[in-house]
């Protein structure tokens, strides 16, 4: 029986699952007293082990012999190598190859875990579990998993094999029987799966839920609305949910789908009236010089909008004004100026942009041209005229431009819920599926990663919270007997991010509201306030680095740079811009009125010496309060988890880096997930709810006996083994699957199963 000495404080997770008490991170086990029944030479057993050969490549092997400190391993190809035992790793037996939760794997390690989802991937089996949570890898090609007859599998429960379909299914059904709000978080990095996967739960759902197809037709057809407005090609995803990029664009990325899509495949009376050209005419698109996707028709995919928007009864006419506005957009980002009077003023060219952008938006030339070239500013008690600075007038025609691509975003989503809600009752349970933007590490980044990035790091401590710290800590204060499981969470990064006055938001906030400070000066403060900071690292020239997902694991080290962050965080709107877009006789302009007056309203109350501008929470904590809105409504619903992982960066099926997969793994801590949710008790119920629920299975009762003696009344009856729960100050705690069977009883409350229960409880006496 071969055997390794082991590391002075470490232990190791035996075959029956129990922790140890060092598990800090990834491949904390160590091989010990392992025995391997998989393969058998003669009588000699060979150790079947996880040799580390580099950083992240571990390589299978058999133990030949080992000295203590080292040991001899047999690698696939032939070869025996000599591998100090601080590298080696148990292995799983090859019968555990396939499992599709990692639970059941006798060995968690990081090998072990990434054999197992390799093979699965390459199997075409995306799904797995990682106990409660679900994971997704992208497959990168089409897998027929999807469908109808796999919808009725699901709902059967004919197939119950790790799926959307199934976590969507287990969402519904606990809405139903429990009558209470549910949720399905769905987290991963950029180009990791999540909208596919929150497409998928939603045909799931309406399948089941819609009542007809009218409605579930509608729900799906949503997604390709939401996608032509708010997606578009990235670095990283040629389908990224992305925000804010109306007016710039990074080299080889694209702005939002529709525009292309309306350029190309407008039909030609609207083409007319839109007074169109094709997309490489508009500098709004050409600046990045990427115009098209591989593979992707922009001309199909626009009439497959215009069948979506009727799908959804958004009418033609409407239909039309959005496009007016899209168009308008376009035209409004060729606008261009010239500067007079010794660089002092500048004047705009009078050409095709400004005619068409204007008789697009519905207003006066002349207003429009006064709106980019002038500002009003107060001089003691009058107001004068001041003519812009080239900076200041293309920043003009740029926030307009932006401000009318938001507003016609919130005018659609208002169109499509008004839309879905129609004649429904709204008043029942719901199902919510968050999907986001994921996480990006680009060559440049800037602003909008940055909020992305922050955004992501609070989703990701929901996550860890939730499935790791809370369910411990919950156990650790109910008193039951608990090995913990450590984890590093993000706190530090968060920390980083938030914490007044010196994180890195309130100090931008801080230098936003200083009309003097500029981006380098912002980038100083930062280097002065944080360096001795573990996540930050401040640079010259304007840059800065953060650790992202802090801990000893953390591999991801992102650089921003600062150009145009206070531009972007404080995204002024002047009062000449709302006024002009609120003349605009355009029936979107019009139906933003409310929106306009309450800008107006805060512009009032905020008119500076130097220009009016509309004084508003900044950028980055507007969206900071959503994100905080967003996290407290998940806590009032019952979470469902999925966690896509992205298996390399070229987003090219059959691909599976492990490196690139492991460092998503890290981030989720989905090791200890697995390591909590194998050792600890995944149903709980407090001594009340647990007697209510089921004391009516004990007949006869006393009024005196408490709840807690009930509820052990009621497991001694019905056989529930003593280590398969543990009872807390307040609350039982099962082991999974323990309670079926009372489940089984109460529901069908049947003497035969009585009966044929008391028989099987003789026979196990
Ligand atoms: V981002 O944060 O919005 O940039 P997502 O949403 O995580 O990102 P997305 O769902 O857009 O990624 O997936 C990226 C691409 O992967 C898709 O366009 C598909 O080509 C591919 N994908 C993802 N999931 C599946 C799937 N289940 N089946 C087939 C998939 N292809
Ligand atoms: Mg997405």
């Amino acid at each position: 029986r071969p055997s390794l000495p082991v590391g002075a404080s470490s232990c190791a997770v035996n075959k029956e699952g129990s922790v140890g008490e060092r598990e800090n991170c990834f491949g904390a086990e160590k091989v010990e007293e392992l025995e391997d029944g998989d393969e058998d030479e003669g009588n000699r057993k060979k150790l079947r082990v996880w040799c580390r050969r580099h950083d992240y490549l571990w390589e299978s092997g058999q133990i030949r012999s080992n000295s203590g400190e080292k040991a001899l391993v047999l690698l696939p190809d032939g070869t025996v190598v000599t591998v100090p035992t601080q590298d080696l790793l148990p292995a799983n037996p090859h019968i555990l190859d396939e499992v599709d939760d990692l639970a059941q794997l006798s060995y968690l390690n990081e090998p072990s875990v990434l054999h197992n989802l390799q093979y699965r991937y390459t199997k075409d089996n995306i799904y797995s579990k990682a106990g409660p949570v679900l994971l997704a890898i992208n497959p990168f090609k089409s897998v027929p998993i999807y469908g109808d007859d796999i919808v009725t599998a699901y709902r059967k429960n004919l197939l119950d094999s790790p799926h959307v379909y199934a976590t969507a299914d287990a969402a519904y059904k606990a809405m139903i029987a429990d009558e209470v709000n549910q949720s399905i978080i769905i987290s991963g990095e950029s180009g990791a799966g999540k909208t596919e996967t929150a497409k998928i739960a939603m045909q799931y759902l309406a399948a089941r839920g819609g009542g007809g197809d009218v409605i579930e037709s509608k729900v799906l057809q949503t997604s390709c609305i939401l996608e032509a407005f708010g997606n578009a090609k990235t670095a990283m995803n040629n389908n990224s949910s992305r925000f804010s990029r109306v007016v710039q664009l990074a080299q080889g990325e694209r702005s939002y789908h529709i525009f292309y899509q309306l350029c190309s495949g407008a039909p030609s009376g609207l083409r007319g009236r839109l007074r169109l050209r094709g997309a490489s005419e508009y500098k709004y698109l050409n600046q990045s010089e990427c115009l098209e996707i591989p593979n992707i028709d922009d001309a199909q995919k626009f009439h497959d909008l215009m069948e979506a928007l009727d799908s959804i009864r958004i009418c033609k006419e409407d239909q039309e004004y959005a496009f007016e506005m899209l168009a308008a957009v376009l035209w409004l980002g060729n606008i261009s100026f010239v500067v007079t009077d010794n660089q002092k003023h500048i004047e705009v060219v009078s050409d095709e942009a400004v005619t068409n952008a204007a008789g697009l938006m519905g207003c006066f030339e002349q207003d429009l041209i006064l709106t980019l070239s002038t500002r009003r500013v107060r001089a003691g008690k009058d107001e004068v005229t001041k003519s812009l600075t080239l900076e200041q007038a293309i920043a003009t025609r740029d926030a307009l431009a932006s401000f009318i691509y938001v507003s016609l975003f919130d005018w659609l989503v208002e169109k499509i819920n008004l839309s879905l809600s129609m004649g429904k009752d709204n008043m029942g349970c719901s199902v919510s599926i968050l999907d986001m933007c994921g996480f990006e590490s680009l060559k440049k980044n800037n602003f909008e990663q940055f909020c992305t990035n922050y955004a992501n790091e609070r989703l990701q401590q929901h996550l860890n919270q939730h499935l790791i710290k809370h369910e411990q800590e919950e156990y650790e204060l109910d008193g039951i007997d608990w090995n913990k499981v450590e984890f590093e969470d993000n706190q530090e990064c968060i920390d980083l991010f938030e914490k007044k006055p010196i994180g890195l938001m309130p100090i931008l906030d801080e230098l936003s509201n200083l009309p003097k400070a500029t981006d380098l000066t912002f980038s100083a403060k930062l280097k002065h306030h944080l360096s001795n900071n573990r996540c930050f690292q401040g640079e010259r020239g304007g840059t800065f680095r953060i650790r992202h997902h802090a801990g000893e694991a953390s591999l991801l080290v992102v650089l921003y740079e600062t150009e145009k962050f206070l531009e972007k965080n404080r995204d002024q709107v002047h009062s000449e811009i709302i006024e002009l877009y609120a003349s605009c006789t355009g029936r979107l302009p019009q139906s933003f009125a409310p929106l306009l007056k309450q800008s107006q309203n805060l512009d009032s109350a905020s008119v500076q010496s130097e220009m009016s501008v509309c004084k508003k929470q900044s950028v980055a904590t507007t969206f900071k309060g959503q994100l905080f809105k967003l996290i407290q409504h998940l806590e009032s619903t019952k979470q469902h988890f999925i966690c896509c992982i992205r298996p390399n960066n070229k987003q090219i099926p059959g691909a599976f880096e492990k490196d690139i997969a492991l460092r998503q793994l890290r981030c989720c801590g989905i090791l200890q997930v697995v390591r909590i949710s194998k050792s600890g008790y995944p149903m709980q119920m407090t001594h009340q709810e647990f007697t209510k629920r089921y004391v009516s299975l004990l007949g006869e009762t006393k009024d005196s006996q408490d709840p807690l003696s009930l509820s052990i009344a009621i497991l001694q009856k019905f056989g529930i083994l003593p280590e398969m729960y543990q009872v807390g100050y307040t609350k039982l705690y099962f082991r999974k699957g323990q309670i079926d069977v009372l489940e089984d009883v109460r529901k069908q409350g049947t003497l035969e199963l009585q009966k044929c229960f008391n028989g099987r409880h003789a026979c196990q006496d």
